[in-house]
Order: structure tokens, then C-alpha cells, then sequence
């Protein structure tokens, strides 16, 4: 099964990445992504390390953006790359079997084009966010329905979600939501994860 909530962490959050994990877990993420450009290769390696074994415990799993060794070696559930990290045939190779291979997705040929070792796709951004400053033009609504119609694999929008959204999402034809935001930026991480699961699940 893929989604339904899936927390992406920020390292300029107030609260500490590894806090910011483990609060997406007890509050029933499906999956979290470790998104941090400027970790060091082995600070991230030591993180994964650390909170792999936590995640597991409460069924989660543990995603690496970008850093395909770096998943690999540090026995991560999976790894999530942008159009521009390189094929994701190759990665699939590297990663063999058994592990997550996430791709993002900004455009609706992108969506065509996602070859076959792709686990799910990151759809979006659907709104404008302050997070990603770099990110392609807003999908919106009707765009991310649209890459979902023609997407090969489960989709999970992301770019400027939050608590009620998840009923148009669905509408749209995601199986989840991924968040920055709505989760690292709340006042309790862990009860906002759960709101977001709750609304997902009775949207
Ligand atoms: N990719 C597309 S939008 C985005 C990423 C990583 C950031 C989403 O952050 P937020 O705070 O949930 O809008
Ligand atoms: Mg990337």
C-alpha cells in the first residue's frame, strides 16, 4: 500500500529533523522522507541509522531524498529523487528489489514518461509554497488530476497542503498527501499528522 499521509522533513524547522520523524510516526505517517541538501552524506547516513529501527517499529517508512548510496548503505526503505536525480531506471537497479523508488513529477508529461521501477510518484507542487522556493509552476487541482489519469503509479500530491484538503485531493485520484509544512511547522507535529490521517480517512 502507498500513502496516505507522508511527512517530508525540514532541517529549518524550529524542531529538530529527528523530532520532527518521530512525531510523524506516532502520529500514523505512512512514510517519512529525510529531505536535507545540506547534510553531510554521513550525517544523514547516522540519522537513517538511528531512527530506522524506531520507524520500523511503528510501520513507517524511512525515505531518502536524493542520496541513493546513501539510502542503500544505510538500509533505508527507500529513496525519493526530482526529474533532474538522474534515471530512475538506474536507480531502481541500485536499489534492487524490496525498496521505494520515489519520483517527482511537476508536469502532466512528466507523468507520462515515468518509467517502469517507480514505486509512487511526488505530485506538484499543487499550490505555491514558501517551502520550495525553486518548485515548478503551481498543477493545482485540475493538474494534479490530470497526471494522476495518466500516471503508471500511485500518486501523492505535495506543494501547499494542509488540513482539509484531503477530500479534493482524493477527488483528484492521489492515495495521499505529503507535507512539510502542515506538520514541522505545527505547534504539536505529532496531533497534526494524526488530523491529517484522520481527515484523509474520513474524506
Ligand atoms: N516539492 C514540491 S513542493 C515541496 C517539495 C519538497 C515543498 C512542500 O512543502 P509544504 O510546506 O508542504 O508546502
Ligand atoms: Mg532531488
Amino acid at each position: 500500500m502507498i500513502g496516505p499521509i507522508y511527512v517530508v522533513t525540514d532541517p529549518a524547522s524550529a524542531v529538530p529533523v529527528i523530532e520532527q520523524a518521530r512525531a510523524a510516526a506516532r502520529g500514523g505517517a505512512w512514510a517519512v522522507q529525510l529531505r536535507d541538501k545540506q547534510a553531510s552524506d554521513a550525517e544523514l547516513h547516522a540519522l537513517v541509522r538511528q531512527l530506522l529501527p524506531e520507524m520500523a517499529a511503528l510501520a513507517v517508512r524511512l525515505i531518502v531524498n536524493d542520496r541513493v548510496e546513501v539510502a542503500i548503505s544505510a538500509g533505508a526503505d527507500g529513496v525519493h529523487i526530482g526529474q533532474g536525480d538522474g534515471d530512475p531506471r538506474a536507480v531502481r537497479a541500485r536499489l534492487g528489489s524490496g525498496r521505494l523508488v520515489g519520483l517527482s513529477v511537476e508536469t502532466l508529461s512528466q507523468a507520462r514518461r515515468v518509467p517502469p521501477g517507480v514505486d509512487y510518484i511526488g505530485a506538484g507542487p499543487v499550490r505555491a509554497t514558501a517551502t520550495k522556493p525553486d518548485h515548478a509552476p503551481p498543477v493545482g487541482l485540475a493538474g494534479l488530476a490530470g497526471i494522476a489519469a495518466a500516471a503508471p503509479v500511485p500518486v501523492i500530491a505535495i506543494g501547499g497542503l494542509a488540513l482539509g484538503d484531503a477530500a479534493a485531493l482524493k477527488q483528484a485520484g492521489a492515495v495521499g498527501m505529503a507535507v512539510v509544512s502542515a506538520v514541522t511547522r505545527a505547534a504539536d507535529p505529532e496531533a497534526a499528522t494524526r488530523a491529517l490521517l484522520l481527515d484523509w480517512r474520513q474524506a
